[in-house]
């Protein structure tokens, strides 16, 4: 048994040959998560770090390397306090704001493992996260959520008495208040850092799966920090970057991709944007000269739009990450054009594997793949359903294992079975195709291919044709349930503006026909919707769609 198996019972890992190989390579440092990052804040020393709303002053403010150094010693001291210590599990729920960094990394400071959940998530994922955790605190912008906070607190605390909730509503009298962690006091002592070992977990994230409740991952320091490393190498960033949060903070591409812990590595500016709404992100991008962000692709499309009818961002921007789901090729074409800035898609997962384009790739690899993987320990297959390699260029299903790729899920024996191999290897459900140069072309995920009398119909192939119709402003295809085909594709569209006489099924066939599309590929169905449901980081939920789908029609 290895020693780190040892350490922390609910991380499953790393063979110990692999462990030695990544130590030797100097992949894996030996530094823990907070170490590392005390050591960026000290290196930027009165230079700013961190600028953006802060929910306790209620305005924008702007940190020094040193100013928010003191502000997360004043949280740990005071998260301490509370009765929080190493190895407690606790639940991050905030906005994006600069409190999210200061108690990220003041948790971090003594060495309390924070579950990862974004503002989308709803009652059923935190009470998950709690159960499964037995988590000690939950730290929510109540404000940003879309559910009763504090009845959930109070429900929550029935099952787990020690549960201590936070919130930022002064009128929910049954919970602490937030602004209580970041209070300076004139009797804080120093308290030290934990020891923790580099190779124990530091933080939980959750997964984007876009069926069924998020799985926690375990990223372990010395795994995090090399992909935040390795992520800022690979967007060449630079300590006159400024990289605009546009997306849910806690998500792992803003995070870590190389988001904000890239972006400390290059002791660059970090701005922490209220939202990623064009008309928002602009007026940031203006004030502060971003010069990166990243996006997911339907936001991306907003950007679009609005700079359309607005001014586009300024000159500043040196170039946009896009990655999170399939970037259709047309769209990124658009982006130097009308964003006036450069393109890097990235394909990536909460569970390691990141690949990224490079600014010195051929331009249509650029907007044709979603990148090469980041590491050159990164070990990739590309399989069919026998579990065969398929040829350079075929479609199959992509496995992957590597320096930063998990090796198991946080307590999850049911999950762990049906995703890794006997070998180690994650099997990631996206259905790819590897391309001789080693960039990977994402076709769609299994799960989401629909099977229709047998035949798999990728549905995503058939939105991005379908997005171009002058009378689809939005649209998503899915499979709904039928005694007859086992699976029957719906396409389910929201109207554009100019065409409020609507469009009819037979169109739509007629219309992708026209554009070369197998027949069994045709929509057997369609049906209005008022818009697309998507997930907390704005991928499209195709459950959450077809459950409304077939409300609608029963
Ligand atoms: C990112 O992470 P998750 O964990 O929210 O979602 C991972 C899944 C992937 O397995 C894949 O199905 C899909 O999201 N995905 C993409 C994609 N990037 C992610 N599908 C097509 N094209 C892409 N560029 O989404 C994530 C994590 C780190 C960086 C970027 C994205």
């Amino acid at each position: 048994m290895s020693r780190d198996f040892l350490l922390d019972p609910e991380l499953t890992p790393w063979p110990q040959t692999r462990v030695d190989q990544y130590i030797s390579k100097g992949v894996w440092g030996e530094q823990t998560l907070w170490q590392w990052i005390a050591e960026k804040l000290t290196d930027y020393g009165n230079q700013t770090v961190l600028s953006g709303v802060s929910s306790c002053n209620s305005g924008e403010i702007s940190l020094s390397g040193l100013a928010l150094l003191k502000n997360v010693h004043f949280c740990a001291v005071n998260l301490q306090a509370k009765g929080l210590s190493k190895g407690d599990k606790v639940i991050v729920q905030m906005a994006n704001n600069n409190e999210f960094v200061v108690l990220l990394f003041a948790l971090l400071y003594i060495g309390v493992i924070p579950v990862m959940a974004l503002p989308g998530h709803g009652r059923t994922e935190i009470s998950a996260f709690a159960e499964l955790t037995e988590a000690k605190a939950w730290f929510v912008n109540d404000k940003a959520t879309s559910f009763d906070v504090e009845k959930l607190g109070v429900d929550l605390q029935v099952q787990l008495p020690i549960l201590q909730v936070f919130v930022e509503d002064v009128a929910y009298t049954q919970h602490i208040n937030l602004s209580e962690l970041f209070a300076p006091s004139a009797d804080h002592a120093f308290i030290e850092p934990a020891t923790v070992d580099c190779g124990s977990i530091a933080l939980l994230l959750c997964s984007g799966g876009t069926t069924g409740i998020p799985k926690l991952i375990p990223r372990t320091h010395r795994d995090y920090i090399y992909n935040a490393q390795a992520s800022a190498d690979a967007a060449n960033l630079n300590s006159s970057d400024v990289y605009l949060v546009a997306l849910p903070s806690a998500h792992n591409f803003p995070l870590a991709c190389p988001g904000i812990l890239g972006a400390l590595c290059a002791k660059a500016h970090i701005v922490m944007a209220a939202l990623g709404a064009p008309d928002i992100a602009f007026a940031y991008i203006d004030k502060y000269q971003v010069t990166v962000s990243a996006l997911v692709p339907s936001l991306v499309n907003a950007w679009l739009e609005y700079a359309q009818v607005a001014v586009p961002p300024g000159a500043s921007l040196r170039f946009l990450q896009v990655g999170g789901a399939k970037l259709d090729e047309r769209i990124a074409r658009r982006i130097p054009k009308e964003l006036g800035c450069e393109l890097q898609q990235v394909f990536g997962m909460a569970e390691g594997l990141l690949n990224f384009t490079q600014s010195q790739d051929p331009q249509v690899l650029k907007y044709k793949t979603q990148g090469r993987p980041l590491s050159e320990f990164d070990e990739v297959k590309v399989i069919d359903e026998h579990g065969n390699a398929v040829a350079p260029g075929q479609t199959g299903q992509l496995l992957t294992r590597g320096p930063y790729t998990l090796r198991g899920y946080y307590r999850n024996r049911a999950a762990n079975k049906a995703a890794f191999t006997a070998d180690g290897f994650y099997q990631t459900g996206d259905l790819v195709r590897q391309l001789r140069t080693g960039h990977l072309m994402v076709v769609g995920r299994i799960k989401e291919v629909v099977r229709r009398a047998g035949e798999a119909v990728a549905v995503e192939t058939l939105e991005a044709l379908l997005v171009e119709h002058e009378s689809i402003q939005d649209i998503a295809v899915v499979g709904l349930p039928c005694k007859l085909l086992g699976e029957k594709t719906c396409a389910a569209i929201v109207l554009s503006k100019g065409a409020p006489q609507g469009i009819e099924l037979s169109e739509i066939r007629q219309y992708l026909t026209e554009q070369g599309v197998a027949r069994h590929m045709l929509p057997d169905t369609m049906s209005y919707v008022t818009s697309i449901p998507m997930t907390a980081i704005g991928k499209i939920s195709r459950k959450k769609l077809a459950q409304e789908i077939q409300t609608k029609q029963s």
